[in-house]
């Protein structure tokens, strides 16, 4: 049996190599999560934490919700697990139709997948088939962005423009980057900064230099995430669309993070009113309940693969996983989908999105901020370094703030909150008096 009630000792944590981790600081100073419930996380030693990046920008509609566990349980005890090649599970078709029934109007077909990453990468791959099969085999290359994160798997490292995720791996895919949207004249923009939208004519400058017949997809977060909630200028994104409508190359958002409410919007596709030709999603999916996530592809795409698959008993797309559609996480995704619609989680984000923005730009002038930036639901600092090291104040700063009940992140440079979208105004202040104290307390 499984025990969350005991406190492992320094030997019992050794084994397990933890992900994006400091694993040898973490385990002389191990904070262990053992309960969740609406917005608040409970550790080993009793204590209760607010949870202000939502899990890890997963679980917005609150912890442990009882729709979503109830399903889980009813469903594990009918069906653990169907084959998914070959084989379907009615659960599976449900959740394609609901996901197809809220991301914008032409995106038609749903692939699914068990992560962000694994979505990347299938996202990649459908690309550069789709391109093949429709005899144009040289579009092959992508572009992604600086400073955007793609996951971990090969494509979306390669794509991913984070240095410190790829260094270690040698040669990825040919891929290509646009430059990252974060300019210091935008410094405490609220919600989209004016300028930099002629940032995506870096595009026609990529295409000059490898040409359209070499391109397969240009890949981009609606807004990044991981790299400290970069918001995409005003006029951007639909530049970037436009220059890839002109020269045939396919448009990725990679909504991992965007997607499900974290906007005001339920996509990124609909708070910044640009369609992508495929969306990737996972995290809000299951509300972070079970690993799953999903690619959403136009009718486009998928015709062109039916049409080019050859005999009717051939496989069209020889790709998935063995989890793909796991009847567990199909339960746990129906039961977030209908809390998503029935409580309008994207208009309750929404509705506490311009109270959040105001107390997060309050901070300006504490210690150490160099910017701030938000959008919807989503924030982060920007913080300066200390004895040339970008990262040791935010690490310290989340450290501080966990002891005194509140979990954000920190990343590179910068600390990244992102409330559950039920959290309440006092909840909201709760948090920035935590971070500004942990702020004010940080040399
Ligand atoms: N794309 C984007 C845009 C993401 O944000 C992934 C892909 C990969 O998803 P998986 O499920 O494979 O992790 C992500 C994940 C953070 C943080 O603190 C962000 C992510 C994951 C963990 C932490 O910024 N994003
Ligand atoms: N490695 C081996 C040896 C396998 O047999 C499989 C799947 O059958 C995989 C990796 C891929 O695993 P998954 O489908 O869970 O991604």
């Amino acid at each position: 049996m499984s025990s969350y009630n005991q406190n492992p000792d320094r030997e019992a944590l050794e084994a397990l190599w933890m992900p994006y981790t400091s694993n040898r600081y973490f385990k002389d100073n191990p904070i262990l999560v053992t309960g969740g419930e609406g917005a608040y996380l409970t550790t080993s030693e009793g204590k209760t934490v607010f949870d202000g990046l939502s899990g890890l920008w997963c679980s917005g509609m609150g912890h442990c919700r009882s729709e979503i566990t109830e399903a889980v349980s009813k469903g594990i005890g009918q069906l653990d697990y169907s084959p998914a090649f070959q084989v379907g599970n009615p659960l599976a078709f449900e959740v394609a139709n609901r996901v197809k029934a809220i991301t914008p109007d032409g995106l038609d077909y749903v692939f699914l997948t068990n992560s962000g990453s694994e979505s990347v990468d299938t996202a990649l791959k459908m690309a550069r088939a789709y391109w093949r099969q429709k005899g144009q085999a040289t579009k092959t290359r992508f572009i992604g962005r600086s400073r955007g994160y793609h996951g971990v798997n090969f494509g979306g490292i390669s794509v991913g423009g984070i240095g410190a995720n790829r260094k270690l791996y040698g040669q990825g895919i040919e891929a290509d980057h646009l430059p990252h949207t974060c300019l210091a004249e935008n410094a405490y923009s609220k919600g989209m900064p004016e300028k930099g939208a002629n940032l995506a004519d870096h595009l026609e400058e990529l295409v000059a230099l490898h040409d359209a017949s070499n391109i397969a997809a240009v890949i981009v977060e609606p807004f990044s995430g991981s790299a400290g909630v970069i918001i995409p200028p005003v006029g951007y994104l639909k530049r970037l669309s436009d220059i890839c409508k002109k020269h045939n190359i396919l448009m990725i958002f990679d909504e991992v993070i965007t997607g499900f409410g974290r906007t005001g919007h339920a996509f990124g596709a609909d708070a910044f009113g640009v369609t992508p030709d495929i969306m990737v999603l996972a995290k809000g999916l299951t509300n972070g309940a079970v690993p799953m996530g999903a690619v959403v592809a136009t009718d486009e795409i998928y015709q062109t693969f039916m049409a080019a698959g050859g005999p009717e008993h051939a496989v069209e797309f020889p790709h998935g996983y063995t989890y793909s559609g796991h009847p567990v996480a199909c339960a746990a995704a129906l039961a977030a989908l209908d809390i998503f619609e029935n409580d309008n989680i994207a208009a309750k984000a929404a509705e506490l999105a311009p109270y959040f923005e105001t107390q997060l730009h309050n901070l300006k002038g504490l210690n150490h901020i160099e910017d701030i930036r938000n959008f919807g639901l989503a924030g982060a600092l920007q913080i300066a370094g200390r004895d040339g090291d970008p990262a040791i104040r935010p690490f310290e700063i989340f450290r501080k703030c966990w002891d005194n009940g509140l979990f954000i992140r920190s990343g590179g440079n910068t600390i990244q909150i992102a409330p559950p979208f039920i959290s309440d105004k006092q909840q909201i202040d709760t948090l920035f008096n935590i971070l500004s104290d942990a702020l004010t307390s940080t040399k």
